[in-house]
């Protein structure tokens, strides 16, 4: 699939500290210690409607890691996919009477729009679920050759158990699995199945759905042998983060992970298990399911700037749940033009300390409320007429840019 551009990234002096990470799996703040090329997953959008801020949080945090990890020094192979079959597209065709393939399309090229103008930066590879049936079809085949694969009349379902660690990413008990699989698109009561958690590999052809015609039969993909299978197609096992918003840490990432572990007999699929907090309004976690949602192209079409909109995800750390709130715009935009009247300013306060302060907290677990205060303590002072050094202001603007992906 088309990916989208992004704006060059300014060179900086010297380079970031090492990235520090929350892993998921093991519940603690780890060194990410990637190779020269660091391997990235983030799971995509389903693509039925447009880019609300939960999903923009979520890509803004896993775009200051690729952002901190190439000022460390590193090459980033970063993959997205995008969900582009699933119940919940075909629901909103039949409720609109249109075409799920021209609801896919369009939406998935506001997102790329809705990216781009919030400064993301694109990932290398963007893939999309149809574009890699066969390739599914082909891990189910091998995950059916290893034993993992059972039938429930003509659907297939993955054996969970066949991978020994099973449940480490998670960490859950078996009776909060079960429930939590209830609500988010698991069948645990279906009849015939072996174990309750067993998911959904291939989903045989059903009247008036679309199908695809492959060597498991006509069908369609199961939602996380879709990730599985388009990251290790493109990025391999052992990969440095895969990310998602924390509602995919069960069953999603969970049940990729073991399928991937099957499949190439090596553990672990992902070093990290990186997960974004849920963004809420109107006092519930915003989803397009419930319909509570503010979206990125409604701000901008209104004529906010997408950088006022990206100020406003990053004062909030990536690990805590928060709300959307106008107020929490209005202070973003004033921060914007704070900041801009800074690096407009023909000197400044030392412009090597805030690169080293925001480098600080970016590598510290992307800790964005801190490295927010060090740049308003700097543009604070240059706009008030502080500090000597003229190099200051276009160094802040590149390190802005560079790190936080604001631009000025
Ligand atoms: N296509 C699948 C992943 S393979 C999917 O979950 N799509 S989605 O459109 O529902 O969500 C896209 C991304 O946004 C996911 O990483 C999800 O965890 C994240 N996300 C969804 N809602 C929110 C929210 N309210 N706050 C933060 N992140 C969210
Ligand atoms: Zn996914």
């Amino acid at each position: 699939m088309k990916s989208w551009t992004a704006a060059p990234v300014p060179a900086l002096p010297g380079a970031g500290a090492p990235l520090r990470l929350f892993d998921t799996a093991q519940q603690a703040v780890l060194p990410t210690a990637p190779g020269p090329v660091a391997r990235m997953y983030v799971c995509g959008i389903t693509p039925y409607d447009a880019t609300h801020m939960g999903h923009a949080f979520t890509y803004v945090t896993f775009d200051l890691v690729n952002r901190a990890w190439r000022d460390a020094g590193h090459d980033v192979h970063y993959v997205q996919n995008v969900t582009d079959i699933d119940d919940p597209l075909l629901e909103r065709a039949v409720q609109t009477g249109q075409d799920w393939q021209e609801i896919a399309e369009r939406e998935t090229a506001l997102f790329r729009e809705d990216m781009a103008a919030l400064n993301v930066l694109p990932p290398r590879d963007y893939i999309g679920a149809v574009e890699s049936i066969p390739s599914v079809a082909a891990h189910v085949q091998t995950l059916q050759e290893r034993g993992a694969v059972y039938a429930v009349d003509d659907d297939l379902y993955f054996r969970v158990r066949s991978d020994d660690s099973f449940g480490r990413v998670s960490r859950l008990s078996d009776a909060t699995m079960r429930e939590i699989f209830a609500e988010r698109g698991g069948d645990p009561d279906r009849p015939g199945k072996e174990d309750p958690l067993d998911c959904l590999v291939w989903q045989a052809a059903r009247p008036d759905e679309p199908s695809w015609d492959t060597a498991l039969g006509h069908g369609r993909p199961g939602w996380h042998i879709e990730c599985a299978a388009i990251a290790l197609d493109h990025v391999g096992m052992a990969i440095d983060v895969q990310g998602g918003g924390s509602d995919l840490v069960f069953p999603h990432h969970e049940m990729s992970a073991a399928e991937a572990q099957v499949l190439r007999a090596e553990h672990p699929f992902a070093r990290h298990y990186v997960h974004s907090a849920m963004v809420s309004w109107q006092g519930h976690k915003m989803s397009k399911s419930r319909g509570n949602l503010v979206f990125v192209s409604a701000l901008r079409h209104d004529g906010t700037d997408p950088m006022a909109i990206r100020l406003a995800l990053l004062a909030h750390h990536y690990r805590s749940d928060w709300a959307w709130t106008d107020q929490g715009l209005a202070g973003a935009i004033e921060r914007l033009a704070l900041w801009r009247a800074g690096v407009s300013a023909a000197a400044g306060p030392d412009g090597s300390t805030v690169l080293g302060k925001v480098r600080e907290a970016m590598a510290g677990d992307l800790r964005t409320p801190e490295a927010l205060d060090a740049v308003d303590a700097w543009a604070r002072a240059a706009a008030s007429g502080q500090g000597d050094d003229p190099a200051s202001p276009a160094l802040v603007r590149d390190l802005v840019d560079a790190l936080l992906g604001v631009r000025l």
